[in-house]
């Protein structure tokens, strides 16, 4: 019978703090695709695969982080979840804080939510807050929040959430048969970047800064590499790359629309521990970055997503991608999550035709 996936905690509960006993909230996510975009390699150079976050249940790979912080949520007394977001993290945790029992609630910039991701906070019943301010702001309130009432805090900040987004890499390195030589992705608050690098650095035999312990490392190392790791920001919201906060972060990404990153140092050991490097991109890469998986990969991703295949681009033209070298993007989320934004710009004037065969041939041009 065909292996049915059980969720990130099931499949890599041996490196993971969770015992067998211990209650798990999970919606199935992880196991995701790993696809060859052949259509990249053509363009950089390199061998290249995207990690396909976006068929997680909630449609981002915020649901790795959520089902771990989440479950552990269940061994203390809270019964009120809470975090600020850009769109992927609420969308995560309401769905999660229904499939445990718990209430959720979501402190959001007001009017910089994608509507799919706005949509599923609303249909999971979480309790909206919309903040006149950004996410940096929202953080600093759901921060106070949780320290002066019994909230629990779902962030990355929550060191659960890196744990199970830890298992991405694994699943690429299962895949793969070894690490990549190069990892990309994009970075907003830097948790993923962080949670990548600990994994990685896990399957091969050693802790990182983000690490909670080293009881991953009681079992026989699976990689014999590490990768390096390239982190990709929007040019507007590139604290990282700048090496200061943005005060006031910009950009069509929402997702990363992100001035203050609370996984600020974890970022910056995982690009200097693995020799990699962090850039910026223009909105315009990004959105050109987005069409290009559309239309020559077959995959459909948010704009967030689409600044680790500008940025991997954009190294190639600048000569940085060695050949040959085989390389993994993760695309975080799913592009049906802000559809009015890959639609910008398009001819959307689809006049109507007679209900007739000729004059669908006529339309269609054949
Ligand atoms: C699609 O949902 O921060 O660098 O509040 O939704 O780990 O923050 C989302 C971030 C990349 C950046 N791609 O990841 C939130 C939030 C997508 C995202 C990122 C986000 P991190």
């Amino acid at each position: 019978m065909a292996h049915q996936w059980q969720g990130v905690i099931r499949e890599y509960i041996d490196r993971l703090p969770f015992a067998e006993s211990d209650p798990i909230v999970t919606l199935g996510e992880g196991g995701t695709p790993l696809v060859h975009a052949t259509a990249l390699d053509a363009r950089t150079g390199g061998e290249v695969y995207v990690k396909v976050e976006g068929m997680n249940p909630t449609g981002s790979f915020k649901d790795r982080g959520m089902t771990t912080a989440i479950s552990h949520v269940l061994r203390s007394d809270a019964k009120i979840v809470a975090c600020a977001s850009t769109g992927n993290t609420s969308a995560s945790a309401a769905a999660y804080a229904v499939a445990a029992g718990l209430k959720c609630a979501v402190i959001l910039p007001a009017g910089k939510i994608a509507a799919g991701k706005l949509a599923q906070a609303i249909v999971h019943g979480a309790n909206l807050v919309a903040v006149d301010g950004n996410f940096d702001d929202c953080l600093r309130i759901v921060r106070e929040l949780t320290e002066r009432f019994p909230v629990a805090l779902v962030n990355s900040v929550n060191p659960y959430r890196l744990q199970g987004q830890k298992t991405a890499a694994f699943e690429v390195v299962d895949a793969l048969g070894d690490a990549p030589d190069i990892h990309v992705l994009p970075v907003g608050n830097a948790g993923n970047i962080s949670a990548y690098w600990m994994g990685y650095s896990e399957y091969a035999g050693h802790t990182t800064l983000a690490s909670v312990d080293d009881s991953a490392l009681h079992i026989e190392p699976v990689a014999t590499k590490v990768p390096q790791m390239w982190g990709v920001q929007a040019w507007g919201a590139a604290p990282l790359v700048l090496g200061h906060p943005v005060e006031k972060p910009e950009t069509v990404a929402t997702a990363i629309r992100i001035g203050n990153p609370a996984s600020w140092k974890y970022a910056e050991d995982a690009r200097d521990q693995s020799h990699g490097w962090i850039d910026r991109v223009t909105d315009e890469q990004i959105l050109e970055a987005q069409a290009i998986l559309a239309a020559e990969v077959g995959v459909f991703i948010e704009p967030g997503s689409a600044a680790s295949i500008a940025g991997l681009i954009k190294a190639a033209e600048e000569g940085k991608v060695p050949a040959g070298a085989k390389i993994v993007c993760t695309v975080t989320g799913n592009g049906l999550k802000d559809t009015a934004t890959a639609l910008a710009g398009r001819n959307l004037e689809i006049n109507p035709i007679e209900p007739t065969l000729q004059a669908t041939v006529e339309a269609l041009a054949l």
